[in-house]
């Protein structure tokens, strides 16, 4: 009796860790917290924050990130990044045209990238290339 039941308990925690295998979506369900479709603005910059990619490449901590520094951060990353964001992203993202991109900036611009529909709002497939680079192994893991 005792051991149908442990039995029984460990197939259903087989199952489970089954069923949580696609990391991607795990990590979706983290960022969208507010229990609205979709992961908004505030959710995003919440989710990446915690990230210190931006501080890391960020190396004379002057709090905004020129392209040298990225250049620098990025590294053999480079050209992976701008086939995502778009050989232009610098200057797109740099809106107030100083020449270096402010925390703001760099989040509107890496938002507005991975809502691929415009719609103002990341859905779960949206957030499959956003996992793929903040996870292991992508750019943003530094
Ligand atoms: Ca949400
Ligand atoms: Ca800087
Ligand atoms: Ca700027
Ligand atoms: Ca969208």
């Amino acid at each position: 009796m005792f051991n149908k039941v442990a039995t029984k308990l460990a197939a259903s925690t087989f199952a489970l860790s089954l069923a949580a295998a696609p990391v991607v979506a795990a990590d979706y369900g983290q960022w969208d917290t507010d229990g609205t479709a979709g992961i908004n603005e505030s959710e995003f910059r919440s989710g990446f924050e915690s990230n210190e990619a931006f501080n890391n490449w960020d190396a004379d901590n002057s709090g905004t990130l020129t392209q040298s520094e990225f250049k620098t951060g990025i590294g053999d990353n480079e050209q992976a990044f701008n086939e995502r964001y778009g050989d232009g992203w610098f200057g797109e993202w740099d809106a107030n045209s100083d020449s270096a991109l402010s925390e703001d900036e760099y989040y509107d611009g890496l938002y507005t990238s991975y809502d691929a529909d415009n719609n103002n709002v990341i859905e779960e497939p949206e957030f499959g290339d956003l996992g793929d680079d903040i996870g292991d192994g992508g750019w943003f893991d530094v």
